[in-house]
């Protein structure tokens, strides 16, 4: 694409504005409008600046819950840092903060928004929830960073004037985190889910069981968590959520407007389940509980049918704790199951997880056997995958069957950023922030349709990690990155000028307490 072509496109796109020029702000103060993360899909900045004030109001549909549980988060979000009431009303006529959906707006769609600022009032506008949730997320970073502070701070808290219309390229946004090689607790995983919010991630994907651990209690199969859980890598207590935990941190994501991917990986990653019950070994001797970091060495029984009593049990119960669409079962890595095992075991499950009728998510070498209708295949292939095993998928994707792409080279935010990064693996190289943001989902996997990508991901794998700011460091600042590329139209997607925005984030972070990688490439100082 020639610079002029492309530059026309950046103003029709609507970000001329985010130029690359040193962060300066708009004339009166506020974030230039559209200076967020991610890039707005259209941005017409003008008009005076809204400014909140101890008179500020919230005002939301009296019609509508989500509307007013919007705005009592929001408020919750401002008032600690504004020291203001910010009550919310349903008295939705007047000035102030206007909370409003549309049911005639339906160009917006499941998660589009309009904010519209100017001198007297803050409104946005969307179709559904989602949509309003993410125009929330917009102005908070449209205020200073301070605003995230929880403790008070002074104004002017202003929001520049202006337009901003938006919404997703792709319907799929999704980080994940493992919760097995180190079990991490209710509150942390609330924690990492409000800082994908940030973003406007709508999906987390919890890798819920593997070699190390099994993570989530099942009724039928109790020693899965009570002895499958009961370590992780290293060697320490482990630890499970019992239903009533999950089902709050499904609430919660919720609440964030982020639905929960469960993952069962099978047939491998399986050890934690083989050394609960010796009847899913073929030999029917229960391994050791194993806290290493080796992979691919175990494998239920494919034979058996106490394995898919076993499936059956676990999906159906699991389903049940599931509001949302999909269900994620791995597929991964089956070193110790023969190609033709693993081609029967694969298409026997899928059924059993279209039976409880969820939607069946797999890692991309569910390509190797038959994806059912409608079954999403997760791409974490690298740049040195085999052009076989590339064709593969890509004939998969023409096929029908849509993808996820979450290559490791990329979007992992377990690999370390350099030689030097303390915590991490290195194994599909090293991941600096640039490299992790600059492609394009679109026309990454070659011969893929573009039609068949329905989004990114960002994996969190926990060999190495166990604490939240060992998360956070790796997380800052790649995933925002990966939630860009999952959210703003490609035609916004530069470097140069997200580099600018990224670095723009980073007071956001300290606000927040987010201790992040001070990567050389994003000119943190302006
Ligand atoms: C691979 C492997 C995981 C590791 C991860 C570490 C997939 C899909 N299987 O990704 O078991 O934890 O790498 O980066």
């Amino acid at each position: 694409m020639g610079a002029l072509v492309g530059a026309a496109l950046l103003v029709a796109a609507g970000i001329g504005a985010l130029g690359t020029a040193p962060a300066t702000a708009a004339p009166d103060g506020a974030t230039p409008l559209g200076r967020i993360v991610p890039a707005p899909a259209k941005v017409t900045p003008g008009g005076s600046a809204y400014e909140i004030t101890a008179k500020t109001r919230i005002r939301v549909d009296d019609a509508s819950k989500d509307a007013r549980r919007i705005g009592g988060y929001l408020a919750d979000v401002l008032r600690p840092s504004t020291g203001y009431r910010l009550p919310v009303t349903d008295d939705d006529a007047g000035d102030g903060i206007r909370l409003e959906l549309s049911a005639k707006d339906k160009a917006l769609g499941a998660e589009g928004y309009r904010l519209t600022s100017t001198g007297r009032s803050v409104t946005i506008v969307a179709h559904a929830p989602a949509g309003l949730f993410h125009g929330v997320q917009t102005l908070r970073q449209q205020l200073p960073a301070k605003a995230e502070s929880d403790s008070r701070q002074s104004g002017p808290w202003l929001v520049a004037g202006g337009t901003v219309e938006d919404s997703p390229r792709y319907g799929y946004r999704s980080a994940m985190l493992d919760v097995s090689r180190h079990f991490f607790s209710v509150d942390k995983v609330k924690r990492y889910i409000d800082q994908l919010a940030l973003y406007k991630i709508n999906k987390l994907h919890l890798h819920l069981s593997d070699d190390q651990g099994w993570r989530i209690a099942i009724d039928s199969w109790p020693r899965l968590a009570t002895y499958g859980g009961s370590t992780q890598v290293g060697g320490g207590a482990g630890g499970h959520y019992t239903k009533a935990q999950y089902k709050d941190i499904v609430r919660y994501a919720a609440s964030r407007y982020l639905e929960v991917v469960p993952e069962i990986d099978m047939p491998s990653h399986t050890n934690a389940a083989l050394a609960s019950y010796a009847e899913l070994n073929c030999d029917g001797v229960a391994p050791p509980l194993y806290t290493g970091t080796e992979v691919g060495f175990s494998s239920l029984c494919v034979n058996k049918q106490v394995t898919y009593d076993f499936v059956d049990d676990v999906v159906r119960e699991l389903a049940a704790l599931t509001p949302g669409k999909y269900l994620h079962i791995g597929g991964d890595e089956a070193h110790s199951t023969s190609h033709e095992d693993y081609v029967t075991f694969m298409n026997r499950v899928q059924p059993i997880v279209a039976k409880y009728g969820k939607t069946v998510v797999g890692w991309h070498q569910l390509t190797e056997a038959t994806p059912i209708k409608g079954a999403l295949a997760q791409y974490w292939g690298l740049d040195g995958t085999s052009a076989a095993e590339k064709a593969q998928v890509a004939a998969a994707a023409k096929n029908g069957t849509g993808l996820v792409i979450s290559p490791a080279d990329r979007t992992y935010l377990d690999m370390k950023y350099t030689k030097d990064t303390p915590l991490g693996l290195a194994w599909a190289g090293y991941v600096e922030v640039q490299r992790s943001y600059d492609w394009d989902p679109g026309n990454y996997l070659p011969g893929a349709p573009a039609a068949a990508v329905k989004g990114v991901e960002a994996p969190m794998w926990s060999e190495t990690l166990s604490e939240s700011a060992q998360v956070e460091y790796m997380a800052f600042p790649r995933l925002p990155g990966v939630a860009e590329l999952g959210w703003s139209p490609a035609a916004t997607h530069d470097w140069n000028t997200y580099k600018v925005r990224l670095a723009e984030q980073a007071p956001r972070w300290d606000a927040l307490g987010i201790a992040y990688y001070k990567s050389p490439q994003v000119p943190w100082n302006g």
